[in-house]
């Protein structure tokens, strides 16, 4: 298994993974400004657009922006208690990914990259996963502080999830930033199975900013002929933004 851990941190030192990108500037000020100052500023908390909050004129309260994830959007959750419950299934299916090309993909929920999820620090989640895939497979929840039992290290934290079952994971989300879930099985995550993890502050950035997004930078080699993403070949031919290569990835748009 450690070779197996050796080979996907190599795989993204060397730039031939996937990188998840957040199009937000780095936070500054986080001191708190009177509801005074805030109106002055036409509604917003500060100047500057390296910030994720964004304040209400009338009472001053923060809030978080939530982040837009483009061609790909948010996993929906539905509460159990005071947990949110997340459902997460792998599969193949096709994508297209440029007006003349469609590719076979693995990807969530019809997605690849697989869906956003959204939390606040502090939330209890839960998140239910299923293998609907040819072959066995696991989740890892990158950068997580949690239990060893929720890390979805198979052979080390848990035994991989075959085909046709189902495995929860269970965290209380004690940091805030821009995290990331993948498939701990070779090649997999290189074939689109992973996915943004947004943890929103307890406390809203400030000051704040108008859009934030998530971008992901995926690269694929296929064959003109094929539809198939050859994972063992590091001469990639596709770029693409979330799931889309140019001219089928819209623009950011920041301002109207
Ligand atoms: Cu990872």
């Amino acid at each position: 298994m450690a070779n197996r851990r050796f080979f996907l941190q190599t795989a993204f030192g060397a730039g031939a993974g996937l990188l998840a990108n957040r199009a937000s500037a780095e936070r500054t000020d986080r001191s708190p400004n009177t509801t005074t100052q805030v109106a002055a500023r036409g509604g917003y908390q500060g100047n500057s657009s390296g910030s994720l909050s964004k304040v209400d004129s009338r009472t001053g309260a923060a809030t978080n922006a939530r982040v837009v994830t483009t061609d790909i959007g948010d996993l929906p959750f539905e509460m159990d208690g005071d947990t949110k419950v997340f459902r997460l299934t792998a599969h193949v299916f096709k994508r297209q990914i440029a007006p003349n090309k469609t590719i076979d993909v693995w990807g969530f929920n019809g997605s690849a990259p697989g869906p956003t999820i959204q939390v606040t620090q502090g939330d209890k989640v839960r998140v239910i996963f299923k293998n609907e895939l040819p072959e066995p497979s696991s989740l890892h929840w990158h950068g997580f502080e949690d239990q060893i039992g929720n890390d979805g290290m198979p052979g080390i934290s848990q035994e991989p999830v075959k085909p046709g079952q189902t495995f929860v994971y269970n965290f209380v989300i004690k940091q805030e930033g821009t995290y990331f879930y993948h498939s701990h099985m070779a090649m997999q995550e290189l074939a689109g199975m992973l996915g943004a993890f947004i943890m929103h502050p307890k406390v809203p950035y400030r000051p704040h900013c108008d859009k934030d997004f998530v971008i992901h930078l995926q690269e694929y080699a296929v064959l003109a002929n094929s539809t198939t993403p050859n994972t063992m070949m590091m001469e990639f031919n596709w770029l693409l933004l979330n799931g889309k290569a140019g001219p089928a990835s819209p623009p950011l748009i920041v301002r109207q």
